[in-house]
Parts: structure tokens; C-alpha cells; sequence
């Protein structure tokens, strides 16, 4: 008797371990202590923006855009996000429905489906676009991938309902990873399209699941895979932020071929792991007239070696699918990475870049976030342009900066109303009046 209880223990044990086996990066993730105690942060020294590899100082912006930029975007693909791919050749692309009255007849609402190879199958990505019906000419167009489909953004029947693996979440009524018709409108806040096109802007969204699903083993179904040959990379020269990211340039490949849209006044978002995919988007595509990242943090705006909060070894652990593989070599040595993520704000440059934290989002680090932004305006100098032009971090709710703009709103991690009306604001200021032209 003694010996069958202690074989079945044994069994249990053996069973019990296996188990735990594939679970076992997302518990040393959880077991994981951020720091947030300011006198921990440790010292640290960021890499020099303007000394090129040769240690010659960039002082004007031909050299910054001749030998500086390309330098730091390439060491960013190299140790952080991966290669960024071209397009693909036989990309096409179907408009699948026009509705001209939607939003109560404000808008028109397009939905557009991008073919990445010459089959019209799943290896594709949906739009979902509004444009305001009262504009007379080409407008100003905001782009976002979002979470959970584009039915998410706006609870509306004609919106076609994801069939992509997705989450689950239980308020958003996604269910076997699946979303369902009560998952319709459940990201509206989000997403403010009505202020939008009251304020005569556009809004360009798509899944980011229809890229790669967000999952430790999505590359295996997303375009890392079904890509490869295509663009000639193979699934580990890249990781998942850099496929969202590539799927946001393609988006604006879109916006070029629509009349009704000025290309020239397109408009990057992101929020969180999307704002860490817009920025890395931006940094390789300069269509973009203006970049908004939101609440992006650890691996986007956020500095990475300032230990606090989210640290690059968790977010490797956590997430070990979003980046290129080389970037866990700097899991327990961020000190020896070649870049910081000021050096990525400013390959956005001299494009304006808002940049946004929340009070209550300390894992995003809301003062390495601003003092990433801060770090970035030696190259906006460069080109005779004024930065956030204040020294300390401003207090919640009061936005501050030129072409760099930076507020910490009140609440948790989000993008709410409240930062819209910011972006809105911003780009009333810097976008419109570039490139105008009339309708055709
Ligand atoms: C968190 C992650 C962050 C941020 C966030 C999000 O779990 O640690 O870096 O990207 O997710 O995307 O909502």
C-alpha cells in the first residue's frame, strides 16, 4: 500500500512538473520586483546622440541624416527590434465596403483589405478608415493599429467582425480566442472618431493580430512565417513589434492611393506595445508627417536604463516574441546596449513628436519617459527646432513643448479622451497647411 501511494505521489510530482513547464518564463516574469524607489535607479551614462561611430560631432542636419541617423537605426535593428523589411511585391488591395453616411452622416467609413501576396487569402490586413464628409479637401489622417479588431474601435454593425485569434477577455466578450458580436465597441473610448471628424481629421485602424497574434508562438501563423520568402527574412531577424510595425507602413501605402486623404499630413499613433510599434514604424518610414506615442514605456519611450519599472529583461521574459532575438543578450547588461530609447525619439526628428504618460502607469516609467524626450532635442536643434524647451518634467494635466510635446495625464495606463484632444491640438499646430491641395 505504502509503495502504490508513493508511485502515485511520484506520478503526481512528475505530472505537476510537466505542467508548470511551459509556464515557467511567465513565473520568473512574475516573480519579478520592480523597482520604484527614485534613489534606486542606479547611475548610468546614455550613449552620445550626436558623435558619429568615427567619434566625429554631428553638427548639421545633412550629417545627422547622412551619417549619424542611418548608424542609429541600423544599431536599433540590430540589437533591439530586428531587420525592417521593404514591402512586398505583389501587395494589393481591395476596398470592401463604402458607407458615406457614416457616424450619423459625418463621415464616410471605408474598409480595406491589403493582400500581402497575390493570393487574396488570410495573408492580409483589414482597414477600417473614417474620413469627415464636411472636408473640401484632402484631410489630415490619424493611424493606429488596435488590440481587438477593428470592430472593437466603434460599436457598429457594418464594421466586419474579426476572425483572428485574439485574447480573451471576458468584458470584451472575446471567448476561445475569439471575438464575438458583444465584442463590438468594446475599445470605443479608445478611439474618439467623432472628435476626430468634427475636427476634420481622419482615422486609419487596423488588428495587430492580423499581422502577427500576440503570442509566444504567433510567429508561427502571423507574416514572420507566411512572409518569409516574400520579403527575404527570415522569423528571427525580426520579432513581433517589428512585424505591427511594418503592417503600419503598409497601412500608409494604402492612404497614398486614396484621393480623399492628404498623405502628406498622416499622423502615427500608438498605445503602449502599438506606441512602441509606431515609433519603430516612424523611425523607418519618414511618410509619417507627425508621431504620438502613448504610455509606450519600456522599449519606446521610456529610457532603458534607468531601472524602473518594466526593465528590458523582464519585458524579453514576459514578451520574449516582440523583439529581435540579439536584445536578451542586454537582459542583465542594459548598461552595454549601444542605443537608448532617446536615440530612437530622435530619428523622429524634425517631425513633431508627442510623447505621453500617465500618472498611474508607473511600470511605464512616466519620468524616464520624459527624460527620453528631453535627451532627444539636441537633434530638433539641429534643424533650428525648439523641443520640449523646459527642463524639469511639467505637472499632470499641463502639456508642455514645441516640436516635442510631452504631458503626464492623470489616471492609469490608457489613451483617453483627454490625450486626444492633446494630439488634436498638436496637430492643428503642426499638420495642417503641409501639402494642401484640393479635392479632385
Ligand atoms: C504590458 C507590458 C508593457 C506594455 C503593456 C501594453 O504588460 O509590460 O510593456 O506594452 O503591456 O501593451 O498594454
Amino acid at each position: 500500500m505504502r509503495n502504490i501511494r508513493h508511485y502515485a505521489t511520484c506520478l503526481l510530482c512528475i505530472f505537476a512538473s510537466l505542467l508548470c513547464l511551459p509556464v515557467m518564463t511567465t513565473a520568473q516574469a512574475q516573480d519579478f520586483q520592480p523597482n520604484y524607489d527614485e534613489a534606486k535607479v542606479g547611475q548610468y551614462q546614455l550613449p552620445e546622440l550626436l558623435l558619429s561611430g568615427k567619434r566625429k560631432r554631428i553638427t548639421t542636419p545633412k550629417k545627422w541624416e547622412k551619417r549619424r541617423r542611418p548608424q542609429i537605426l541600423s544599431m536599433f535593428a540590430e540589437h533591439v527590434y530586428g531587420r525592417f523589411p521593404g514591402k512586398s511585391q505583389h501587395m494589393h488591395m481591395k476596398v470592401t465596403s463604402v458607407d458615406t453616411i457614416a457616424l450619423g452622416g459625418k463621415a464616410t467609413r471605408k474598409q480595406i483589405t491589403v493582400f500581402f501576396t497575390e493570393a487574396d487569402d488570410s495573408t492580409s490586413m483589414d482597414i477600417l478608415l473614417y474620413l469627415p464628409n464636411a472636408a473640401n479637401k484632402p484631410v489630415p489622417v490619424f493611424i493606429g493599429l488596435n488590440f481587438y479588431g477593428n470592430h472593437s474601435t466603434q460599436a457598429d454593425p457594418g464594421i466586419a467582425l474579426s476572425t483572428r485569434w485574439m485574447h480573451n477577455n471576458e468584458a470584451y466578450k472575446v471567448v476561445n480566442n475569439q471575438a464575438t458580436e458583444g465584442s463590438r465597441g468594446a475599445q470605443a473610448s479608445r478611439w474618439q472618431v467623432e472628435e476626430l471628424i468634427n475636427r476634420g481629421y481622419g482615422l486609419a485602424t487596423a488588428y495587430y493580430g492580423d499581422l502577427e497574434p500576440d503570442h509566444d508562438q504567433g510567429w508561427q501563423t502571423g507574416i514572420r512565417s507566411t512572409l518569409q520568402k516574400e520579403l527575404n527574412i527570415k522569423p528571427e531577424e525580426w520579432g513581433a513589434m517589428g512585424a505591427w510595425a511594418w503592417g503600419l507602413s503598409r497601412i500608409m501605402d494604402y492612404l497614398e492611393t486614396d484621393d480623399q486623404v492628404n498623405a502628406r499630413q498622416v499622423i502615427i499613433t500608438g498605445h503602449s506595445r502599438l506606441g512602441k510599434a509606431a515609433l519603430w514604424a516612424a523611425a523607418n518610414d519618414t511618410r509619417f508627417a507627425m508621431v504620438v506615442s502613448n504610455n509606450s514605456g519600456e522599449g519606446g519611450t521610456a529610457l532603458a536604463r534607468r531601472n524602473y519599472g518594466e526593465t528590458v529583461e523582464r519585458i524579453n521574459t514576459a514578451f520574449p516574441h516582440w523583439f529581435s532575438p540579439v536584445y536578451k543578450n542586454y537582459n542583465k547588461n542594459v548598461q552595454a546596449l549601444p542605443v537608448d530609447q532617446h536615440m530612437l525619439l530622435a530619428l523622429m526628428a524634425p517631425q513633431p513628436l508627442y510623447v505621453a504618460s500617465a500618472e498611474d502607469d508607473q511600470w511605464a516609467d512616466p519620468k524616464g519617459e520624459f527624460m527620453s524626450a528631453k535627451a532627444a532635442e539636441p537633434v530638433y536643434k539641429l534643424y533650428n527646432k525648439l523641443g520640449l524647451g523646459v527642463e524639469e518634467m511639467p505637472a499632470v494635466n499641463m502639456p508642455v513643448g514645441e516640436h516635442v510635446r510631452y504631458h503626464i495625464r492623470t489616471g492609469k495606463h490608457d489613451i483617453t479622451q483627454y490625450d486626444w484632444q492633446q494630439y488634436l491640438d498638436f496637430a492643428d499646430k503642426h499638420i495642417k497647411g503641409i501639402g494642401n491641395t484640393t479635392l479632385k
